[in-house]
């Protein structure tokens, strides 16, 4: 089948799409398309997973506005179907790739979930597939592993027996399906006829600009966005360690800043979580492994970020000095285990960070949070007897917390604050030893 051939094929809806991964991405772009008339199998490696969605129970925890009602409608219309199964594969048209690209603890991605998915689809591809990787890559990857991997399992050559696209996803928890129909898409062809074959598709479930240009492009669009956001709360962290250093407020002075024309001071605090903002600056790094590319603002930001849980625990060993209390024989109520307020998404949270650092040095660790299994429950009796609070996470539950019963259950009125939920004069006021990113010791006293 020829590209025109698919092209038409999509304008008609008979297409026949896959979706390999239903995972937070995966599955909300396999109820889409089944949603507006195509048919869709979804490969997963879970098997649980696969009778979940089979039965029409939403497998993905979390607040997922309208995913749990349109997965269950177009599972019962018999338009979306899963399965482990990769034989199932031999009759699609259009195959969507969404695995997790994580990078290991030398910050280089494995792509072991890729490579083992373009090893199982080679040898089922039909004549004529599109094959669109909608994971986050690093800049290369297309070129240099997806296309010869894909052409090896398969024994065919690409943009002949098939075609290759990369058009990276841009959902955030918690707005999967609305990021999915509402932001614009990048599609990234090898072909420029194939970058315009994946606007047919996108089209479809996509009220957004579809951008076409080539894979590389693609690649680092991607891993550049959120490199830039991660750049820009590094130094937003970085200006808050000044203020604490000069006895500034850096949320005053964040505000005083935005004022000027162009200027978009991001929120500094306890550190940068998730499953996309800690990896992707690595993955767009990683591009240029073998070039000679002097890299210093990506990895300084990187190193600025990974240093504030941290920080954290220095601001925390202050404050319980100033207690009388040692850090190392503390107890300490960590407030806050996810990675981003409202959420229960604990992928590479900084609270993770700081709870180990604590216990290494001997100190007792008690956490809450009111979205993370295990850590849920009545705050105050968690936090009772404790020589300290420290507050990771601006989840809604805290920010009418009444400190005078917060001071009542604690040994020590200890309270650290990494993202700005309490007011720090209203906190001494109440007689709590408080600190906070950003905030110096000083500037209490003007
Ligand atoms: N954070 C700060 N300061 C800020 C913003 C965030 O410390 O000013 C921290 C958060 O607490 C969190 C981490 O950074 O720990 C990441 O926060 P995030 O708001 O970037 O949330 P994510 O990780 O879900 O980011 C996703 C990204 N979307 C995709 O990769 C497709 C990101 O590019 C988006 O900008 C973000 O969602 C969004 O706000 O939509």
């Amino acid at each position: 089948m020829s590209l025109g051939e698919l092209r038409i094929k999509l304008e008609q809806k008979e297409a026949r799409l896959a979706v390999i991964g239903l995972g937070y991405v995966g599955l909300p772009v396999a109820a889409l398309l089944a949603e507006v008339g195509f048919d869709v199998l979804g490969v997963e490696i879970r098997g649980d997973r696969v009778e979940d969605i089979n039965r029409g129970v939403c497998p993905i925890e979390g607040v997922e506005p309208g995913l749990a009602e349109l997965l269950s409608g177009v599972v019962a219309s018999g338009k979306l179907r899963a399965t482990v199964n990769y034989d199932d594969l031999k009759d699609r048209d259009v195959i969507l790739i969404d695995v997790e690209t994580p990078v290991d603890e030398n910050n280089i991605p494995r792509y072991e979930a890729l490579r083992s998915v373009l090893k199982n689809l080679g040898p089922i591809l039909q004549p004529g597939a599109l094959v669109i990787v909608e994971s986050t890559i690093a800049p290369g990857t297309i070129r240099n592993i997806v296309v010869p991997l894909l052409e090896q399992s398969s024994g065919r050559k690409a943009n002949t027996f098939f075609y290759i696209g990369h058009c990276p996803e841009r959902v955030m928890p918690g707005k999967l399906l609305a990021n999915l129909r509402t932001l614009s898409r990048v599609c990234g062809g090898m072909t420029p006829e194939t970058a315009e074959t994946m606007k047919v598709l996108y089209r479809n479930m996509i009220d957004a600009d579809l951008d076409p240009t080539d894979c590389i492009t693609a690649e680092v669009v991607k891993t550049a966005e959120n490199a830039y956001r991660d750049v820009q709360i590094a130094f937003a962290n970085e200006v808050a360690l000044i203020c604490e250093a000069v006895g500034a407020d850096v949320w005053k002075v964040r505000e005083l800043v935005n004022k000027s024309p162009q200027r978009q001071m991001h929120l500094p605090g306890a550190g940068v979580g998730g499953h996309c903002i800690p990896k992707d600056p690595w993955l767009l790094a990683y591009g240029v492994k073998d070039k000679d590319v002097p890299l210093r603002i990506i990895p300084a930001a990187r190193a600025v970020n990974d240093y504030m849980p941290l920080h954290m625990r220095e601001l925390l060993r202050d404050a319980l000095s100033e207690a009388g209390r040692e850090l190392e024989r503390a107890r300490v109520a960590v407030l806050g285990y996810a990675y981003l307020e409202d959420s229960d998404d604990v992928r590479n949270s900084p609270s993770e960070v700081l709870v180990r650092s604590l216990q290494k040095l001997g100190a007792y660790v008690v956490i809450h949070d009111p979205w993370v299994e295990g850590y849920q429950g009545d705050l105050m009796e968690r936090v009772q007897g404790c020589d300290a609070v420290v507050v990771m996470v601006a989840h809604g539950a805290y920010r009418p917390l009444d400190l005078q019963a917060l001071k009542a259950v604690l040994r020590l009125p200890v309270l650290v604050d990494g993202r700005r939920v309490f007011d720090g004069e209203d906190a001494r006021a109440q007689g709590f030893i408080y600190r906070s990113v950003g905030r110096g010791k000083q500037e209490s006293g003007r």
